[in-house]
């Protein structure tokens, strides 16, 4: 495996040439954006929704400076016990030269998963423009490097505490595609609304499926992110979650967080300060969005097999 770019497990690797559906899950949502034990739980159970559906899971991160597709059990639960260094790509180098784990962002998993040849990526949220942006000068790398991936991802959106207005504006700048799955609110994450409306949604994974080979016939080299909703039923109520979301900004901001622990210290607080009402949303959505990424998975094998 050694001056491999990236290292794929025999069972992608299988399923790839097969032209068998594959679909890449990101690492960092384990180790840094659900609290342990739920996390090693939540990591096998995601795999598990795929294999259900007949799709091959392929849960990334680096292991020992290696980026790997396709996870085996005992290295999924170093990630769920969390000592684990938070990658983005611009780590990916200094993980290979220092031959340590990391595990991978959306912007990680989908340059990843890219480069492997994976054309369905499912997460729970993407990162994005923080709030007072101007000050922290704070936006992922996730909106950045969707620019550079021909893959879709599905996400529920982005959570209240970013910028919502701010991310769709960059997202356009660099040329997302961004489309609702069944609606044109594009989602909030633990809301199944935002209030900002998208130019385009689509109907079915069929539909998924045309667009991002659409895309690759028109040249483009850009991600389709599909925005999918939590189902009502599952939504956090509207009313707590804007109570607990106010608190977990004012704490941030009172103690001082910046850089790459601003997510996970978010993401922690609400957890606690929802007394895990946002936890059990967060993973029904997940769950959602990957039952989603089977079928897209399902219609471009069909379709380009
Ligand atoms: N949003 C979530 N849960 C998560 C993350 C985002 O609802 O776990 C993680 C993802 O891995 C995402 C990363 O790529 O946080 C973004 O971090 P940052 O804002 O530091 O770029
Ligand atoms: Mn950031």
């Amino acid at each position: 495996m050694q001056n491999q770019a990236v290292a794929i497990s025999p069972r992608v690797s299988k399923a790839l040439s097969e032209n068998r559906p594959v679909v890449a899950l990101e690492s960092t949502i384990i180790s840094h954006g659900l609290p342990f034990p739920q996390n090693l739980a939540a990591a096998k159970e995601f795999e598990q929704i795929l294999i259900d559906a007949g799709v091959e899971p392929a849960t990334i991160a680096v292991i020992d400076g290696v980026p790997t597709v396709g996870l085996d059990e005992s290295q999924i639960e170093i990630l769920a016990q969390g000592d684990i260094a938070k990658a983005s790509v611009r780590d990916l180098g200094i993980l290979r030269a220092k031959g340590v784990s990391g595990a991978t962002t959306v912007a990680a998993t989908a340059y990843i998963a890219a480069k492997a040849g994976i054309n369905v990526f499912a997460t729970g949220g993407l990162g994005g423009v923080h709030r007072e942006f101007f000050e922290s000068f704070d936006e992922s790398a996730d909106l950045s490097e969707l620019a550079k991936a021909s893959i879709v991802v599905v996400a529920a959106g982005v959570k209240s505490v970013l910028d919502i207005a701010a991310t769709l504006e960059r997202l356009e700048t660099l040329s997302v595609q961004v489309v609702g799955y069944q609606t044109n609110d594009f989602p909030s994450f633990w809301l199944p609304t935002s209030g900002y409306e998208l130019d385009w949604s689509v109907e079915n994974a069929n539909e998924v499926a045309r667009v991002l080979l659409g895309a690759r016939e028109s040249g483009l080299e850009s991600a389709v992110l599909l925005a999918n909703p939590v189902p009502a039923a599952q939504a956090w109520e509207k009313q707590e979650h804007d109570r607990v979301l106010e608190k977990a900004l004012s704490s941030a901001k009172q103690q001082g967080i910046r850089g790459k622990a601003v997510t996970p210290f978010l993401l922690e607080f609400i957890v606690n300060e929802s007394g895990g009402r946002s936890l059990a949303v967060n993973l029904d959505l997940v769950r959602n969005n990957i039952r989603v990424a089977a079928e897209v998975a399902k219609e471009i094998a069909v379709i380009d097999g």
